[in-house]
């Protein structure tokens, strides 16, 4: 019917009636955009210039519509259709109808003039999956001239390289032409198709506009046979000489009625071929088969790269394109997850918890952390090159491990300080409570260490698996130094403990006894010392055993302390050694002033001085000769027959002295080594000389006393003499004895004299010499007179009383006398004593 209609209407009144129904068409075109304004809404934000048309990139209106179309969710689950042809041949308007884009289209009443200037692109509604369709500019457009080749071949191969589809619209009437439009357009396609190194599969949809009523089975045919035509006259590189078609292309073929014409039938067939979009990329579908797809995420960076690579004019190399695609990418999410996970809340908040302390549950919070960080990526990048992405994913886990492992140390840093201390107190309490050491070293080394590992555990991070042995390693070496520190100071502890108790224990007895050094002094002090250090070292090695140490170890313990109590005796005897003279000349005092039953002596003059003398000095020979060496072990010596045949019988034998060598000009004892060895034979010889010396004035005293003593009891004229005065004055005598009044004035002077004597202590006067004694006597004569004559006088002028007069006088001389021999006793001990004193001082 239609048809028969339009034969009917001449040629001018066509164009009339064209003209009125596009105006209708324009004027319903309004209203149906007025009613559907909100679908145009949608669409119109959902469509963006990728490559105008000076060739630049649209780099940030194409990210900003990748995501507003929300494509980078989309992984795999995308396609890229894209529609080439001739200038002004209704592709834009067959997108716009088959896509609900709204790309824009020529004006009809401003003649056929290019439109659409670059590449444009915009998101298909409502077609699953997400389908992005491309507009390209018109080939063989007017408007670029010459030029338009290059531009042609680029957009071509940008086209070819991102679409799954690729529409190639022309007309119904170039079918079979020699000189037809399209014909170009394909050999720029074939051709550009070389320059891909390893070409996805596209799929190649012949539209063709204005069909006439030539059915499409007539056509496809010619029109497959002209694309084999083209396709066999691309020049083709070496490798790809044989390659069919259909190894790069799939080939579709459509036709449509004229939009302008024939609109209700275009839109119908046009909403047929919508159903070939959907699900395109399912098997079976139009892109079913296609290669080598870049993630939806990678989209716009891969794009870019390859509009780049195009206008450098070389050649793609898609799989090499896709690695580098990847690597970005990858790189990119890497980079997002690792930003995200540093500026994540958890995170932050556990960086910053674990800077004062051990955080509990750290190993799973992190392990979390790490775990979620690292599935997003996965997650982002699982459609990437799986190479690419396991590289950057490894990459990634370093990055966060390296950011996460301070942290970490950090929590096992707090743990291992703070298990020390809780040992450190653990232990100390152990001690306190009376715990053997060894036990309470094992038993809190071995919980604390459990302790730590219980911690350990706990901040154990499953997914990085790191190497924390060093902290539990330090904290043992630190609790064994912490141990070994405390049994250094609980030994030394013990070891000055004992070494107090033997010097108390030592010191004193060791110094009696060599107060009265004899034959017995060595052997009590060795066995002083034998029965004092068993008992320390049994003492100290009953508490050496709750310490966990080897026996060598015990062993020189026990030793040194044997050498300590050793060194007191020895630095004892060292020190008396010191004051040997000092103590002989005690000794000598001792022995020499006092008896037998140590009783001062009183030297009456009846002493042998000298056998006093040498037994006082054989004593000190004795303290001399046991204080020359040290004798802790067995042995004998000779020391003292050397010293007391040198010292004692020097004057004895002065005579073979002169002949035979000094015995004492020697530094060292015969059978005594220098280390034991205390003074010297030749130190003891000098010692001995100043100790005589210093020892001298006591015997001289003693001389002296026992003389004056003498000759206070001796004040007799010698006998010869007296038997001269009996025989001289015998005449004398017998006249006196014959006159009673010579007698009695004989009497009355003997009695004077004999109260002078008395009185005046004439012997005690002259004990020290006869001048001294006059000297005494003529300043205390004349008073003792005076006293005498006034007594006289007094008992002169008192009534006498004959019968008790003698006896009184009698009384008090007698008296007198025991006062005067207690004085002259009493002086004679305190002479001694006196003397005594001297010689200490
Ligand atoms: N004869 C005919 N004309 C059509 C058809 N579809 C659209 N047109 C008209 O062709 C003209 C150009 O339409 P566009 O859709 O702008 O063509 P284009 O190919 O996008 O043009 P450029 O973008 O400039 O290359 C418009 O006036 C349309 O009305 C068709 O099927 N047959
Ligand atoms: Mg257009």
């Amino acid at each position: 019917m239609e048809d028969n209609e339009e034969l009917q209407i001449s040629p001018q009144n066509r164009f009339k009636f064209l003209s009125i129904r596009l105006s209708l068409k324009w004027i319903a075109s309004v209203l149906e955009l007025s009613v559907s304004s909100k679908i145009q809404w949608d669409v119109e934000c959902c469509s963006t210039q990728v490559i105008d048309g000076d060739g630049s990139f649209n780099v940030t209106g194409v990210e900003q519509f990748i995501k507003e179309v929300k494509l980078g969710e989309c992984g795999l689950s995308y396609a890229v259709v894209a529609i080439m042809g001739p200038q002004s041949s209704g592709k834009s308007t067959l997108l716009n109808n088959l896509f609900y884009t709204n790309f824009r289209e020529m004006d009809a009443f401003r003649g056929r003039s290019q439109t659409t200037k670059g590449i444009w692109m915009a998101k298909c509604s409502g077609i699953e999956p997400c389908t992005l369709v491309m507009d390209l500019e018109g080939t063989d457009g007017r408007e670029r001239g010459e030029d338009d080749t290059a531009f042609e071949k680029q957009s071509a191969l940008f086209a070819l390289a991102v679409s799954d589809i690729v529409l190639i619209n022309m007309w119904c009437h170039d079918i079979g032409r020699e000189q037809a439009a399209n014909k170009p357009l394909l050999k720029t396609v074939f051709q550009v198709m070389m320059r891909l190194f390893s070409p996805r599969k596209t799929t190649l949809m012949f539209v063709i506009r204005d069909k006439t009523r030539t059915p499409l089975e007539n056509l496809e045919p010619v029109l497959r046979e002209d694309i084999q035509k083209i396709w066999d006259s691309v020049p083709k590189p070496q490798a790809h000489k044989e390659t069919p078609l259909s190894e790069f292309f799939n080939v579709e073929v459509v036709a449509l009625n004229s939009f302008e014409e024939k609109e209700e039938l275009f839109k119908e067939q046009v909403a047929k071929l919508r159903q070939r979009f959907f699900h395109s990329i399912a098997p079976g579908g139009l892109a079913g088969d296609r290669r080598g797809v870049v993630p939806a995420s990678g989209f716009s960076f891969s794009a870019q790269e390859i509009w780049k690579v195009i206008k450098e004019n070389k050649d793609l190399d898609l799989p090499a394109h896709k690695v580098m695609v990847a690597t970005v990418r990858c790189e990119e999410i890497a980079n997002e997850k690792y930003l995200a996970f540093i500026e994540s809340e958890s995170w932050r908040e556990l960086e910053e918890a674990v800077k004062t302390g051990p955080v509990s549950g750290f190993g799973k919070k992190l392990n979390s952390l790490l775990h979620t960080s690292l599935s997003e990526y996965d997650s982002e990048a699982t459609f990437f090159d799986e190479g690419v992405r396991s590289s950057k994913k490894i990459h990634l886990k370093e990055k966060l491990f390296h950011l996460a492992q301070p942290a970490h140390q950090s929590v096992l840093g707090h743990l291992r300080s703070g298990t020390l201390e809780k040992f450190k107190e653990a232990f100390e309490k152990a001690l306190n409570g009376g715990e053997k050491f060894a036990v309470a070293a094992r038993n809190c080394t071995a919980s604390y260490m459990a302790l730590f590992d219980e911690g350990y555990e706990d901040a154990f991070v499953e997914l990085a698996n790191w190497d924390s042995s060093k902290f539990r390693d330090k904290l043992g070496r630190d609790i064994e130094a912490h141990v070994a520190s405390v049994q250094v100071a609980k030994l030394s502890e013990l070891t000055s403990s004992y070494q107090t108790k033997l010097n108390e224990a030592l010191a004193g007895p060791v110094e009696a006894l060599f107060d009265g050094a004899n034959n017995e002094t060595w052997l009590s002090i060795r066995n002083l010392l034998k029965c004092e250090t068993e008992t320390a070292v049994s003492g100290m090695s009953k508490a050496l055993s709750g310490f966990d140490l080897d026996e060598n170890a015990k062993g020189k313990m026990l030793t040194s302390l044997k050498d300590y109590a050793r060194g007191v005796v020895e630095a004892k005897a060292k020190e008396e050694a010191g004051r040997v003279v000092i103590r002989m000349k005690d000794r000598f005092t001792a022995l020499f002033s006092h008896d037998s039953d140590s009783m001062p002596r009183i030297w009456t003059g009846n002493e042998d001085i000298r056998a006093i003398t040498r037994t006082a000095r054989t004593g000190c020979l004795k303290l001399i000769s046991v204080m020359a060496a040290i004798r802790l072990e067995d042995g004998v010596d000779n020391i003292e027959k050397i010293l007391s045949a040198a010292l004692l019988d020097a004057n004895s034998s002065a005579a073979t002295k002169s002949t035979m060598a000094d015995p004492l000009a020697t530094s060292t004892w015969e059978q005594v080594p220098p280390a034991r060895t205390l003074i010297t034979p030749v130190q003891c010889k000098s010692l001995w000389r100043q100790f005589t010396t210093e020892t001298e004035y006591t015997v001289t005293q003693a001389i002296s006393a026992q003389e004056a003593n003498r000759r206070s009891n001796n004040w007799l004229p010698p006998p010869w003499a007296i038997v001269a005065l009996l025989i001289l004055g015998f005449n004398e005598f017998m006249t006196v004895l014959r006159n009673p009044f010579y007698l009695a004035i004989i009497f009355v002077g003997y009695l004077v004299a004999k109260a002078l004597w008395v009185q005046l202590d004439i012997s005690g006067q002259f004990r020290y010499g006869v001048l001294p004694g006059l000297i005494s006597l003529s300043t205390s004569l004349i008073p003792t007179v005076m006293d005498l004559i006034q007594k006289l006088s007094e008992q002169g002028q008192a009534p006498a009383t004959p019968t008790n007069r003698l006896p009184r006088i009698k009384t008090g001389a007698s008296s007198r006398k025991f006062e005067n021999v207690s004085t002259m006793s009493s002086n004679a001990s305190s002479g001694v004593t006196s003397s005594h004193s001297d010689k200490e001082e």
